[in-house]
């Protein structure tokens, strides 16, 4: 029998590696820094996986196995900001065939329905089967006896199961952190069944939405040809027949912590600096992703760059800032994305700006958490336009600073965040007249209009923030409350 602490968290027999909650995610959740006298120290990173999780991690004497980022060696064990860490290695070689290869050019467009073309190499495969055994092998030496496991996204689906093989006794989760797409697409990958056998080494699978949740149950009964009930897939193995539960966890942002930061009077300042520096327009419209295809920058750039052209938009009356932060810049597509989006800025800026007056910022760059909280301050306008997102902290984000209750989002139909976020105004990227409208109906708001939308989307994030998402998943997981899981995979009109 378990017993449970505050956060949920089955408190395990002492035995194995004596952690009684290990995390294994792809990355740490800290940096690694080179020091000016050759050592090497490490920065927290922020995320709101670790934020969320560091309150079960010190509880439960917990642990967590990721890679630091760069290829050589494993770091191995050690202690960083207060926390136990398992630094995993991966080789040059790896970094390609793995990370580069398999993960991000096979897995992340066959997840994203496709947006870019997935590849396929037999050779891709084995580098993603050799790590993800790297990777449960740490988690069999790390658990406890009886331990909770919590396996993370994509890049670590076979986890599950190859943990499980070597210890039964743990109890392992899985959180899918992007969408799982529809069988259609998902039956393309030719490791389809080993996949879904992976997984189902878990007790628990979470995902964004249900329409993750019933596309993944789907892959089960096709690819692996396993009966499923309800949420439940029935598996049955050398140790019995087991329940694995398929489910919907919406993750969440730390809402109080992010609110408190764009409350702070340096922060506010910041942002009338910024509106300043952009010429005191009347409407700030804001765009913050990862430069990633699936993210709609070319989508949302193309919109309002045909609202200049009609001349319904732009400076001195408005302008568009878009940060696109440097993402997985030694993948082909990125590449290309990148030089699409600067080419398509350029000509943008080139037809439609003054001196002194520039309708696109684009910030090719990474910020820091309080430039970011300004910048959200700073926007009149939210434009979150992805063609297919698990969910979209930005959107979240934006709603957390917002704390007098002003400011519009509009947000693409095909993010997790549309199904919570009653209050924004829906889009559809691919209609690229509707988001026009859509833009200019979100600029033109009245003030109480936008107050009623902006505090239903405030209530729901402060309410469903990552600390309840967590304890939602791990509540669930230990088996003491299904009904929480269920709860998290209803609509947000039920609320
Ligand atoms: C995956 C799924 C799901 C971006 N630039 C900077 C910066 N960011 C931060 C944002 C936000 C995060 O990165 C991006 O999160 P998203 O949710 O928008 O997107 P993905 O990176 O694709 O995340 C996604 C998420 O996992 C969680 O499950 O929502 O669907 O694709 O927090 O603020 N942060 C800082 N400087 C930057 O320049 N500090």
């Amino acid at each position: 029998m378990s017993l449970m602490t505050e956060n949920g968290v089955a408190a395990a027999e002492p035995g194995g590696g004596g952690h009684n909650f290990v995390v294994v995610a792809s990355r740490l959740p800290v940096d690694r820094v080179e020091e000016p006298d050759g050592g090497t120290s490490w920065r927290p990173s922020p995320g709101g996986l670790v934020t969320a999780l560091e309150p079960v991690m010190r509880e439960a004497g917990g642990t967590w196995i990721g890679w630091s980022g760069d290829a050589g060696p494993a770091p191995g064990p050690f202690e960083a900001q207060g926390l136990h860490l398992v630094g995993m290695g991966l080789s040059e070689q790896e970094v390609r065939n793995f990370y580069e290869g398999f993960c991000n050019a096979t897995l992340w467009p066959l997840y994203h329905d496709v947006i870019a073309s997935p590849q396929f190499h037999r050779h891709w495969w084995d580098a993603y089967v050799a790590v993800n055994q790297r990777f449960a092998q740490a988690a069999a030496e790390q658990a406890a006896q009886g331990a909770t496991v919590w396996v993370h996204d994509y890049q670590l689906q076979l986890v599950p199961r190859m943990l499980r093989e070597q210890r039964a006794d743990v109890r392992i989760g899985f959180f899918n952190h992007i969408p799982f797409p529809g069988y259609e697409i998902f039956a393309q990958l030719p490791w389809r069944r080993q996949v879904v056998e992976g997984l189902l080494g878990a007790d628990l699978l979470g995902f964004q939405r249900r329409a993750d949740a019933t596309n993944a149950l789907r892959a089960c009964r096709r690819a692996a040809g396993l009966t499923t009930r309800g949420t439940t897939v029935r598996v049955g193995g050398p140790a019995g027949i087991r329940d694995v539960q398929a489910a919907a966890f919406p993750i969440s942002i730390d809402s109080a912590g992010l609110s408190q930061i764009a409350a702070r009077e340096d922060v506010r300042k910041r942002a009338r600096e910024i509106r300043e520096a952009l010429g005191q327009p009347e409407i700030v419209l804001l765009g913050v992703d990862r430069l990633d295809y699936t993210k709609g920058i070319l989508h949302r750039l193309n919109a309002y760059g045909e609202l200049l052209n009609e001349g319904r938009l732009g400076p001195p009356q408005a302008v568009l800032v878009q940060v696109a932060s440097p993402s997985r810049e030694r993948v082909e597509a990125y590449r290309t994305l990148r030089e699409e989006v600067e080419q398509t800025v350029s000509r943008i800026n080139g037809q439609h700006a003054e001196v002194g007056s520039t309708p696109v910022h684009y910030l090719h760059q990474s910020y820091p958490r309080e430039e970011m909280a300004a910048l959200y301050l700073a926007a009149d306008v939210m434009l979150v336009t992805p063609l297919r997102d698990g969910m979209n902290l930005v959107a979240k984000e934006y709603v957390a600073c917002r704390n007098d209750e002003s400011g519009a989002l509009v947000l693409s139909e095909f993010t997790g965040a549309a199904d919570e976020f009653g209050g924004a105004f829906l889009v559809n990227p691919h209609d690229i007249e509707g988001m026009k409208d859509t833009i200019m109906r979100a600029t033109a708001v009245k003030p109480a209009e936008a107050r009623r939308r902006m505090r239903s989307m405030r209530r729901r994030v402060r309410e469903h923030d990552v600390a309840r998402w967590a304890a939602s998943f791990l509540s669930t997981l230990d088996g003491t409350s299904v009904a929480a899981g269920a709860d998290a995979g209803r609509d947000a009109s039920t609320y």
